[in-house]
């Protein structure tokens, strides 16, 4: 093997097994494992500018099997990447340290994506890979043509998300697609045949993708695989047998390399064993020098591209439209004209439509139920394997995939993805949902048939506890509109919200329109706010969301006959409210002491605002299959059980 190879590769091995020593713990048997594939990717055949860590036409570089950070780390540190100094590196692990235990999206850092959660990369490297496709088709193939490559583990390939998202880039034919598996048949509890006995060559051409075989320390088998990829027809999985560990005498090939620091006597192994003879962080200058000129290379790629783009670059800004507000606000306009009982899905398909009109950054898409979560309107271009100019993607039943192609496909460039399933099955979707708020990433969720009120599908269709859990998720909003007039607005938030996923609570059933009369503000904005009170004073305030604030007003109502006066909130989003000011807050919860809350739901994200001397209107166990009427009276979710429950309260009071 080539001795410069190797002095390349033995910097990345050393640079993680000095930073996981240091920190007292981390992962690195895979960085050893894999730094002979790693080396001859970043060093002969990834397109990327240090300089620019955000050129539009770099190859992306996915680390699925995030545990193995240091890998990227000491990659981005020694090609030039300003974001990861040595410094950074010894601060492996420590607080505010960029290198963290694993890679976490940074804009312009180099880190592609948050990973960790295994599997998620794979999700977000197809997201990446149809983004290139659909960004190609839109600019031209001239100026975007470039590869996503994803290093995924045996962890990554066992996770099912994995199967749903390969199954999907296989279908879509994704050739600019490519996985470089570490196929070391280690994982933490020991040899994967403890667990797993897939044939992997079938399982990946089943899907659709190529498989090659090769041995991952063999540089000249890496350049060969990695050559053939770049004129694919289809996506790639380049299975690199590799030793997990690599280097190290007593512990290479063992899980014990997997997850913890080598420990400084073997360490001192290591070294002797790779003939490494400098001391921990130490990468001599001549070695450094090299890593330097293959950064370099990348600046001169981006120079040459800036060329062929500043041409065009007029006419790109030109075809990316991303002009929402306005088309809202006509909206809103029509939204009056029209007014009638409509379902929110509806009224969210509606406002679609009007979007994707003229909006050409928005991807649609639904995990096979587009006719029921109404997300595909008649502008839509559904985009296939042998055309991506389009934009709504079928993502066939395969919910977890779906958000995290969204992520990619979000990370990518300017997309604004959206995709739908039913509310209850955001559970599917949950670890990626989980993962655009961390990344703080515009991806909208539109969840439909969102609560007993879909009826007799049942209590497995039901969503009780899935909006407080999707709550309590940071930097997440998650929207419940009562109307058409709301739900352009709750669109129009999520919209502008570039740094937060949103997700939007819809009806399957209809629903009686709330505001009548047209406001520039977006109330909807302030998370609640008043729709109805029946007195000047009150002495009741009634909180609700969704289908339940026409409720409220039927329960206010009945309240103001019996002389009970009161206001009602609706309450479209609670993160959005929670991050109002104090006296704006103050006013819409404290005008009167008593409050309620109703929701057909878990009844838990409310107790915050329904002190203990109100009550909270909603389902804390599992639904019923009937019609969604008989369902509502069955747990009391009636005006004149609420207004009655009311009363009650009063006369205690007294
Ligand atoms: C979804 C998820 N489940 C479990 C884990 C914990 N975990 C981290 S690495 C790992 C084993 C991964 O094995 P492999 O991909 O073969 O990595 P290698 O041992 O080769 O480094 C597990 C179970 C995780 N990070 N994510």
């Amino acid at each position: 093997m080539n001795k410069l190879h190797n002095d390349l590769a033995n910097c990345i091995r050393f640079l993680s097994i000095d930073a996981v020593q240091k920190a007292n713990s981390g992962h690195p048997g895979m960085p050893m494992g894999m730094a002979d594939v790693a080396t001859v990717l970043f060093r002969n055949f990834l397109k990327y500018n240090p300089k620019n860590p955000n050129w539009l036409n770099r190859d992306r570089f996915v680390l699925s099997a995030g545990h193995g950070s240091m890998l990227l780390y000491s990659l981005l540190h020694l090609t030039g990447y300003k974001s990861i100094s040595l410094n950074s590196i010894k601060k492996f692990r420590q607080l505010n340290s960029i290198c963290a235990g694993h890679p976490e999206y940074h804009p312009n850092s180099g880190i592609e994506t948050t990973t960790g959660p295994l599997g998620q990369g794979i999700a977000n490297a197809v997201g990446f890979a149809i983004a290139e496709e659909i960004l190609k088709k839109k600019i031209s193939k001239e100026i975007i043509n470039h590869k996503t490559y994803v290093l995924a583990g045996d962890g990554c390939l066992m996770e099912g998300i994995s199967h749903e998202a390969m199954s999907l880039a296989g279908h879509l034919k994704l050739k600019n697609l490519v996985m470089l598996f570490d196929n070391n048949s280690i994982s933490i509890d020991g040899p994967t045949n403890l667990a797993v006995s897939d044939n992997f060559k079938k399982r990946f051409e089943s899907y659709g993708w190529d498989y090659v075989l090769i041995d991952g320390h063999n540089e000249k088998e890496i350049f060969k695989a990695l050559k053939k990829v770049q004129n694919a027809k289809k996506p790639t999985v380049i299975s690199c047998k590799t030793k997990i560990g690599y280097g190290s005498p007593n512990k290479s090939g063992k899980s014990s390399s997997h997850g913890s620091p080598l420990g400084l006597d073997e360490i001192k192994l290591v070294r002797k064993a790779l003939n490494w003879n400098y001391k921990p962080f130490q990468i001599p200058n001549k070695i450094l020098n090299e890593w330097k000129k293959i950064g370099k290379k990348g600046e001169l790629l981006e120079i040459r591209w800036n060329k062929i783009y500043k041409k065009d670059k007029i006419k790109i800004d030109k075809k990316l439209k991303n002009n929402f507000s306005k088309i809202l606000k006509k909206e809103k306009v029509i939204a009056l004209k029209e007014i009638k009982s409509l379902a929110s899905r509806k009224a969210s398909e509606l406002t679609l439509n009007a979007l994707t009109k003229e909006n050409n950054t928005l991807i649609g898409g639904s995990a096979d139920l587009a006719g029921s979560n109404n997300t595909k309107t008649k502008h839509h271009k559904i985009i296939k394997s042998d055309n991506f100019n389009g934009d709504y993607i079928h993502y066939g039943v395969r919910e977890h995939a779906m958000s995290g192609i969204m992520n990619g496909l979000a990370l990518h460039s300017n997309f604004i993805p959206y995709g739908g399933t039913f509310l209850i099955f955001s559970d599917y979707c949950k670890p990626s949902i989980r993962l655009s708020a961390l990344m703080e990433q515009r991806v909208i969720y539109v969840m439909t048939h969102d609560s007993i009120g879909l009826g007799e599908d049942g209590p497995t269709h039901q969503p009780i506890e899935q909006l407080s859990g999707l709550r309590s998720i940071p930097n997440l909003n998650v929207f419940r509109p009562a109307d058409r007039m709301e739900t352009i607005e709750c669109w129009e938030q999520a919209l502008k919200s570039s740094k937060t996923p949103s997700v939007l609570s819809l009806t399957r059933q209809n629903l009686d329109p709330i505001r009548k009369k047209y406001s520039n503000i977006n109330k909807c904005s302030f998370g609640g706010y008043e729709v109805l009170r029946t007195n000047k004073k009150i002495n009741l305030t009634i909180l609700a969301s969704g289908s339940e604030v026409n409720l409220a007003i039927e329960t206010s109502h009945k309240l103001a006959k019996d002389k009970i006066y009161s206001k009602v909130i609706s309450m479209p989003c609670q993160d959005l409210f929670d991050q109002q000011s104090s006296s704006y807050k103050r006013k819409i919860l404290y005008e009167s002491r008593i409050k309620i809350s109703i929701e057909a739901a878990s009844t838990d994200s409310w107790k915050k605002y329904v002190n203990s001397d109100g009550l909270t209107f909603g389902i804390d166990t599992f639904g019923k299959s009937a019609p969604y009427k008989e369902i509502y009276k069955h747990f009391g979710l009636t005006s004149s059980n609420i207004a009655n429950k009311a009363k009650g309260l009063f006369k205690r009071k007294k």
